[in-house]
């Protein structure tokens, strides 16, 4: 397709680029494509137009090309078609669906839809594909200027082509009646004549181009006479050469070799290197520009990591349970207590999850999982832990203990809580049974009044399992903005200079953080639990896990 850019205004519409490639000196060649699939196909093969084959469109419909698929249908192929390409479309418009008030409907409608132009056959409705039979009956020669008039009358664009079709070479009526027909149909307005042969030589078409003589550009459609080099066509003066149906026809061939090869195997192992990748396809419907699109257009994507704290090996009350496995991997209800976890923080939108494992390490093994390993469990703290997974406070993150369970509705609601970290703290931590394990107490700035009357989240005072006043009991839980995150960083660093690092807790961390940014209290009200003993273990197997 060379050069033939140059010189070309810069935005011309597709109508004038069909009208370009119909009167331009140089033989121009439209490729048929019958979907917005093949469209695009054809426009990277480097075609400058495409023709909208009535038979292969009707093909890939799976019905015969009898106007069967009725002229609304093929409406909606085409419209595909011109969403898909940048192409002109040259659509195979068949007798026009009717008379000449049909065919203005027709182009007002491809005019609506992006299409450069039709071509109509003198044939009556419905037709019948011109290969088929002998001595198709033609339009009446008037009746069909009619309706070539009528379409030109109708064009908003006026360059908007009509391509006129005669069948009279086809259906037997002789040479005289095809150049008699040709000349009606251009003085009624046709932007080009479209002589039909079904002959195996281009003698005919070659007979009646001469005796033309150019009076107006000429399109032949060479199917039968496939063998004729497109040189004697360039030679003869053919304005456009239409390749008609050969993409639906190679799509037939390799649908069917890949059915019947797939059939055979029961595998698909064999044609797997034979078809296009799904890579390929999604390049040709244009997933990059979707993305592109997203980034623009939707909200950003709010990623939260998630870290759980697993190292220690905890829950010496419970005794032999824990002799080969951490206490995260106690079993609760036929799964381990960690991997319940970690699927209520994931479904509550936390991603990139990291494990911190200690004891048993090797107990631990979720492949949706990351991990990090904390080898000095032993005889180090929480904090040293969580220093294992600093890389990972990068960005919004949900740091839990790892022996903890709770509705998920508690991690949705801390993660609605503005401010840089936030805790979720049980108000309801009197009632209940005694527990035996440590408590992380928490006093705020206001104890909790009730949901209703909570719409700003209260601010930690002190944290430690022996405080004055405490308004609740922090269920192991902490909420970290970017700049939370960041703190967070900072103040591993510092315990490390300090030499804390290996005894601090998470209470002091918090603590220590207090001093840059207030750490906000998010109440809630029992519905989580930690497993420190058996009984803890048998509420655990109890704990109510969907919502
Ligand atoms: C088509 O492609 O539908 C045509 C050309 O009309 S032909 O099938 O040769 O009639
Ligand atoms: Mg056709």
């Amino acid at each position: 397709m060379g050069d033939a850019g140059v010189g070309r205004p810069s935005v011309e519409s597709r109508p004038a680029a069909l009208k370009r490639l119909l009167t331009q000196p140089d033989l121009a060649f439209l490729m048929e494509a019958h979907n917005g699939l093949s469209a695009k196909i054809v426009e990277e093969a480097g075609f400058e137009g495409v023709w909208a084959s009535g038979l292969s469109i009707s093909a890939s419909l799976g019905v015969r090309d009898n106007n069967e698929a009725s002229w609304t249908q093929t409406l909606e192929v085409l419209e595909f078609m011109a969403d898909a390409t940048r192409l002109p479309i040259l659509v195979d418009g068949d007798t026009g669906y009717g008379n000449f008030n049909n065919v203005r409907r027709l182009v007002r409608k491809l005019e609506q839809r992006g299409i450069a132009g039709v071509c109509i056959e003198d044939k009556l409705f419905p037709k019948m594909n011109s290969f088929l039979g002998e001595g198709q009956e033609l339009a009446d020669m008037t009746e069909f200027c009619g309706r070539l008039r009528a379409g030109a009358d109708s064009k908003t664009d006026p360059d908007f082509c009509i391509v006129a079709r005669t069948e009279a070479l086809i259906s037997g009526q002789g040479m005289d009646e095809a150049l008699r027909r040709a000349e009606a149909y251009h003085a009624a307005g046709a932007d080009a004549v479209l002589i039909h042969s079904k002959q195996k030589t281009a003698a005919e078409i070659l007979a009646f181009l001469e005796r033309w003589d150019g009076r107006c550009p000429v399109v032949i459609v060479p199917t039968t006479y496939h063998a004729t080099p497109t040189e004697i066509f360039r030679q003869a003066g053919v304005s456009t050469v239409i390749w008609a149906n050969h993409i639906m026809r190679a799509a037939v061939t390799a649908m069917r070799e890949t059915a019947e090869r797939i059939q055979r195997d029961q595998s698909l192992h064999a044609i797997e290197g034979a078809v296009a990748p799904v890579s390929e396809i999604f390049r040709i419907t244009g997933n990059d520009e979707y993305e592109e699109a997203s980034r623009i257009y939707l909200p950003p994507e709010r990623l939260v990591r998630g870290i759980v704290l697993a190292a220690s090996r905890g829950g010496e009350q419970l005794g032999e349970i824990t002799q080969d496995k951490p206490k995260a991997m106690v079993d609760v209800r036929g799964r381990p207590l960690l991997r319940r976890l970690v699927d209520t923080m994931i479904s509550c939108g936390a991603r990139d999850m990291t494990v911190v494992r200690g004891w048993k390490k090797e107990a631990i093994a979720f492949a949706d999982v990351r991990y990090v390993d904390n080898d000095a469990w032993a005889t180090t703290g929480e904090v040293a832990s969580l220093a294992q997974a600093a890389k990972k406070l990068d960005g919004e993150c949900v740091v839990a203990y790892g022996d903890v369970l709770f509705r998920r509705w508690i991690l949705d609601g801390l993660l609605e809580v503005p401010g840089d970290v936030a805790i979720a703290v049980d108000a309801l931590w009197e009632r209940g049974r005694k527990r035996s394990g440590p408590r992380d107490l928490v006093r705020a700035s206001r104890a909790f009044q009730g949901f209703d009357l909570d719409d700003q989240p209260a601010t930690m005072t002190a944290i430690g399992s022996d405080i004055d006043g405490p308004t609740g009991e922090w269920i192991g839980l902490m909420k970290l903005s970017a700049r939370g995150s960041e703190l967070v960083g900072g103040e591993l660093k510092a315990l490390a200079a300090e030499g804390l690092l290996a005894t601090a807790d998470l209470p002091l961390l918090l603590t220590r953080l207090q001093r840059h940014t207030p750490v906000a209290v998010h109440y809630v009200t029992a519905n989580w639990l930690d497993v420190d003993d058996v009984l803890d273990l048998a509420d655990a197997r109890n704990f109510p896990f969907a919502g």
